[in-house]
């Protein structure tokens, strides 16, 4: 039976917290096979290994400021998100964030600052960054609103605090998008739900701002859309090895080369695969998966950790895995009261 919608979103954000934790342990790793990624998993079945034992990184960090903020002021408050931001990275610097986005952070913190989307305006020369870190904590947006317009619209905003490159917070509505239509059961049609992603996706890639930053990094007019359009032609292909996903789609820091990768790792593990345990169910399949890609293995397992949860619901988590994992339960606890808000008849369209 399809999970419930409060399994749905709890799902959603254990998942993302999930994928951050398991899949730090590879970040960066150039080649990663397939019997390491399992020995990890196995190990997290170790009860005397103590609870909590794999620390959140910045990803979740940050998915857990985008959420208080959602939940304190909604509908969406720019000032209160920036300085969650800030105070979390004053309170722990060393979850590993991009080396970027600090210079941000720290401006972010400044009492003075009048508007709070500048200091992301002047990073790379004034190009903005076209990071992961706006999508990689994307998923409450999902979780906080019931039209498809508003997820896209304040994903891009939230994102816009720290990448202001249109690569960077598309990425980021991208990733929301993907979450709420997996909330909806759409994971169900998978060639559905890719093309209603690339339209949505066209429909953004239209901005003249989009096409200015494409064509200055050299990039074809519709960059995601044509990731996507790359997404759907592995995903018509029988077999496809590794080191073809990593070519065609990337696994790399920048949203471009990892947000269309996470949601190709769910859509390739809606169904068992070949070198992955029978034993394991689709979050499983789809957490593994991601490690396998190497390269920036804690977001790309958070996104498609979120997407994937989004589909299965909590129920379809490993205990084992959730005792593993830092902020698992605090997760749990922002998912139910998203979920409560989002009950809410003033939040009806
Ligand atoms: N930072 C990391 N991993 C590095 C190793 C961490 C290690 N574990 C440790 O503890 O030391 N991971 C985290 O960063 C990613 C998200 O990054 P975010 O928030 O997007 O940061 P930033 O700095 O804005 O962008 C990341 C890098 O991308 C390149 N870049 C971005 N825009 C650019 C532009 N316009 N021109 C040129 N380069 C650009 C830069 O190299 C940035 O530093 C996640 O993986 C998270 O897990
Ligand atoms: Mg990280
Ligand atoms: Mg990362």
């Amino acid at each position: 039976a399809a999970p419930v919608m409060l399994s749905r979103f709890r799902g959603a954000l254990v998942g993302s917290v999930l994928g951050d934790c398991i899949g730090g342990e590879f970040e960066g790793a150039v080649d990663v096979p397939l019997d390491r990624v399992l020995q990890h998993l196995s190990a997290l079945e170790d009860e005397t290994r103590g609870d909590g034992i794999l620390q959140y990184s910045d990803d979740t960090a940050m998915m857990r400021c985008v959420s208080d903020s959602l939940l304190t002021r909604m509908p969406f408050d720019e000032r209160d998100m920036a300085r969650r931001f800030a105070k979390e990275y004053n309170l722990a610097p060393g979850r590993g964030y991009g080396s970027g986005v600090i210079q941000v952070l720290r401006k972010l913190a400044s009492p003075h600052l009048k508007d709070v989307f500048q200091p992301a305006q002047a990073q790379f020369g004034g190009r903005g960054s076209f990071g992961n870190g706006g999508a990689m904590r994307a998923a409450p947006f999902a979780l906080a609103y019931k039209s498809q317009a508003d997820v896209c619209r304040y994903s891009r905003l939230g994102a816009m605090l720290t990448h202001s490159c249109s690569l960077g917070y598309n990425g980021a509505a991208l990733q929301a998008l993907a979450v709420h239509l997996s909330l909806q059961g759409a994971l169900a049609l998978p060639k559905e739900f890719i093309n209603k992603l690339i339209s949505e996706m066209e429909e953004m890639e239209k901005d003249e701002t989009a096409q200015l930053d494409a064509k200055a990094l050299n990039l074809s007019d519709f960059p995601y859309c044509s990731r996507l359009h790359r997404v759907k032609e592995l995903m018509d292909r029988n077999s496809v090895s590794i080191e073809e996903v990593i070519s065609e789609l990337g696994n790399g820091i920048a949203a471009l080369q990892s947000v269309p990768t996470a949601i190709f790792c769910v859509l390739h593990c809606l169904e068992p695969r070949d070198g992955l345990p029978e034993r394991f169910g689709g979050l499983e399949r789809t957490i593994a998966y991601s490690l396998a890609l190497g390269g920036d293995t804690d977001t790309i397992a958070c996104m498609a950790g979120a997407i994937a949860g989004a589909h299965y619901g909590i129920d379809s988590i490993p205990q084992s895995w959730q005792k593993s994992c830092e902020g698992v339960e605090e997760a749990d606890d922002l998912a139910r009261r998203l979920y409560d808000l989002y009950c809410l008849p003033q939040f009806e369209e």
